[in-house]
């Protein structure tokens, strides 16, 4: 059985440079699954914003939409029309206040795993939390009961179990960005790893 193929011309133009179509939906975690109920779940916001701390009921009190949306791994698979339900980033912002010297975020995440963007690249139409898959709860290996999902730039910044944010006016680097990373991995331009090593 083939797992991986070569996208026909029709779908060629979704599937970024050096990247292969799988239909399943391949794990990746650095480390262990964490595992966290809705019940205790609770959501961070800090830095240079007004502290907010958001239990899972005030995310199910804001908009809930549904996504469509195409994600790309660095190690080279992409999932076309992933189908997800969350919070858009941009309703999740109007709960928030925040410090206009923030320019940057850092994700943070149950298991202690970060990654960051700028700003802008957070702040985005298509980037959402999610919190069910393919009309299912999120299952916990794909980061349940909440993740985001950054579909615009490699997978590795849609944190899994993310638990906050914390806003900052300098880039910071997370777990991968440190570990050799590029700092904003953008697929169609292949941001894979930093050029500083
Ligand atoms: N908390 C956390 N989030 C994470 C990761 C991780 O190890 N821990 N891996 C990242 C990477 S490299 C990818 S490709 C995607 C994979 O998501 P999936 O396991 O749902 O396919 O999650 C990203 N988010
Ligand atoms: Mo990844």
């Amino acid at each position: 059985m083939k797992f991986f193929s070569k996208p026909g011309p029709e779908l060629a133009d979704r599937v970024p440079p050096g990247q292969h179509l799988t239909n399943g939906f391949p794990v990746l975690t650095y480390g262990d699954t964490p595992q966290v109920d809705t019940a205790n779940w609770s959501f961070q916001v800090s830095g240079l914003a007004q502290p907010q701390t958001f239990t899972w009921d005030d995310f199910m009190a804001m908009p809930q939409s549904e996504f469509t949306a195409d994600f790309h791994c660095v190690t080279t698979w992409s999932k076309l029309d992933v189908k997800w339900r969350g919070v858009k980033v941009t309703d999740f912002m109007q709960q928030i206040e925040v410090d206009p010297k923030a320019a940057h975020v850092m994700e943070h995440c149950y298991g202690g795993y970060t990654t960051n963007l700028s700003l802008a690249e957070f702040v985005r139409d298509d980037n959402f939390f999610a919190h069910t898959l393919f009309d299912q709860p999120l299952p916990a290996e794909h980061g349940g009961p909440m993740r985001l999902v950054v579909p615009h730039l490699y997978a590795w910044k849609s944190a899994k179990w993310i638990n906050g944010l914390e806003f900052l006016d300098q880039q910071a680097l997370g777990f991968w960005e440190r570990n050799g990373y590029h700092r904003r991995g953008e697929p169609w331009a292949e941001e894979r790893y930093s050029d500083r090593f």
